[in-house]
């Protein structure tokens, strides 16, 4: 079915036009919301026709850049083209895309990181200034004007609510079943006169399955026919194995002691490869019919739903390899029972967080010995993607794991600090830290007693007596010795690294 057959609207049909048409909708300095989430349900079209712009606008000597805000990040054919032709001055609230790190490392993109359940009502409220444009990508356009939503629902709702202006990418190359398994609630209300989100259960649904949009708004209507982005996972190796290992004992545990209830809560997982490897981690594991909270549905995730371990999981992106899409699409009335996706501030939401009690598990760039957690920036400067969805969890977890491999770089890298460069979780959120080498459990810790469970379980021996060292010397020296330091030498190990391509001293 082509994408005109897909519009089953007919009066909307006169607004399709070119991808280039549309594009010169978009003015210089523009605000556009865009859908797209972890490389699902972005435009596929519109950007490679705006950088085509961009780059005529700059040959003919004219200024030509837009501020985009979308779910999370998107794909090479997205911010790739975008940063390439130097189209982009402002980008928010995530990016894992590497021409776009490039340029906001060297200072030519202002990138603005913010908490996922956030963004939505930080435009609602004005804070962000004025959306110009929203640039959704749907499956489908129903008789009545609803928009069928694609395989991310993100901030869309709230950038086609606030938008002046719209633009639809009507994709047929995503599959027109996944209608109904998205749930879409929008109070728009602000501050005073919220109320609670009716959602007790990982699975409750209190919304509609369509996206709503002003159809005077709708400017243009694109055609696509293209696939997500093919989000491929490095297959578990034994460090990530190893971590999975010691969060599926963890758990196991906490059921036992009567910590945990024994149906378990429902889980979240970050992205990355070590994320996913503890999914598959969950797959061998004991535990049966668990349900997932989280903001992208990765790989793993599948898995567990395949094989009939979580019976449904909420997100607001499907964020899958070419591999697991094609099992997707071939098993797409199965997954439709049993995944519901949100709008990201509803996947994200601190109260709905809280109340559910969700286990969330978030890979990490590096821990300090007192559990203070980076989860963005390299060598305290450099930003890798942003914090994402990771503060949303784990400020409001019932129990929160930061993961990650105890070294990086071939083991150049401590992944352990005596001080982190930069600070994305604090030390009052962190509970449970994990690495290859083991866990360390700080809930309940005092700072000096979280030092040693952290140094002892989780650094690498490698660098164990240099963190041993450094925080003997620190008791001995600090002036305060509730969390001792030694000022001077805290970000040593950073400076060191850049000096010499070595930790190790
Ligand atoms: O570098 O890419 O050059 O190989 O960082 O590291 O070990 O492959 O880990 O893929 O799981 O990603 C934190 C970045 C981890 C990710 C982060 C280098 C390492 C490698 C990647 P290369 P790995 P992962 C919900 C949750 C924040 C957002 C979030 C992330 C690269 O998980 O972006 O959690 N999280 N969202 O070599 C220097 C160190 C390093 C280091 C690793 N200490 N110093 N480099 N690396 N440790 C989802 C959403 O919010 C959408």
């Amino acid at each position: 079915m082509s994408a005109q057959d897909r519009i089953r609207n007919l009066s909307l049909q006169s607004r399709l036009m070119s991808a280039a048409q549309a594009a010169s909708l978009i003015s210089h300095n523009a605000n556009v919301g865009m859908s797209g989430f972890t490389g699902a349900g972005y435009p596929k079209v519109l950007p490679k026709a705006i950088a085509e712009l961009a780059g005529h606008e700059h040959s003919a000597g004219r200024p030509y850049k837009i501020n985009i805000w979308t779910g999370a990040s998107t794909a090479p054919d997205c911010d790739g083209v975008l940063a390439q032709a130097r189209a982009i001055n402002q980008r928010l609230p995530f990016n894992s895309d590497r021409d776009v790190r490039q340029e906001i490392n060297n200072g030519e993109i202002n990138f603005i990181d913010i908490h996922l359940s956030s963004v939505a009502q930080l435009a609602q409220f004005g804070f962000l200034g004025h959306l110009d444009i929203a640039i959704i990508e749907v499956i489908g356009i129903t008789e009545e004007g609803l928009l069928i939503p694609s395989t991310a629902v993100g901030n869309n709702q709230t950038w086609l609510d606030l938008a002046d202006k719209v633009i639809l990418e009507v994709n047929s190359g995503l599959p027109l079943q996944m209608e109904g398994m998205h749930d879409i609630y929008q109070d728009n209300a602000i501050p005073p006169h919220r109320t609670p989100i009716n959602i007790n259960r990982a699975d409750d649904r209190i919304g509609i399955a369509h996206l709503k949009v002003d159809l005077d708004k709708i400017v243009a209507i694109v055609e696509s026919n293209a696939p997500d982005r093919d989000n491929v996972f490095s297959e578990p190796d034994t460090k990530s194995k190893q971590i999975a290992e010691y969060v599926v004992d963890f758990l196991t545990h906490e059921i036992k002691q009567g910590r945990l209830p024994k149906e378990m809560l429902p889980i979240q997982s970050g992205v990355g490869n070590v994320a996913n490897a503890v999914l598959a981690g969950l797959l061998t594991g004991p535990f049966e019919k668990l349900y997932g909270y989280t903001e992208v549905l990765q790989d793993g995730m599948l898995d567990l739903i395949r094989a009939g371990k979580m019976l449904t999981a909420s997100a607001t992106a499907v964020s899958l390899s070419a591999k697991a899409f094609k099992d997707f699409v071939d098993n797409i009335d199965f997954y439709r029972e049993r995944i519901i996706l949100r709008s990201q501030d509803i996947s994200n939401h601190p109260e709905l967080i809280r109340r559910l009690g969700i286990i969330g598990m978030n890979s990490m760039i590096e821990a300090d010995i007192y559990g203070n957690i980076n989860s963005t920036h390299v060598m305290g400067t450099g930003m890798m993607n942003g914090i994402g969805g990771s503060g949303d969890f784990a400020r409001n977890c019932y129990l929160n794991f930061f993961v990650t491999p105890s070294t990086a770089k071939d083991d150049k890298i401590s992944c352990i600090v005596p001080m982190v460069s930069h600070v994305d979780h604090t030390e009052h959120d962190t509970q449970i830290i994990v690495t290859e080498q083991g866990l360390a459990d700080l809930r309940g810790l005092a700072p000096r007693q979280r030092a040693k469970v952290i140094i002892e379980k989780c650094a690498h021996p490698d660098f164990r007596d240099q963190l041993q060292d450094y925080y003997d010397r620190a008791l001995k020296t600090a002036k305060g010795i509730h969390t001792p330091h030694i000022l001077t030498e805290a970000l040593s190990w950073h400076q060191h690294f850049i000096e010499t391509g070595s930790m190790k001293k």
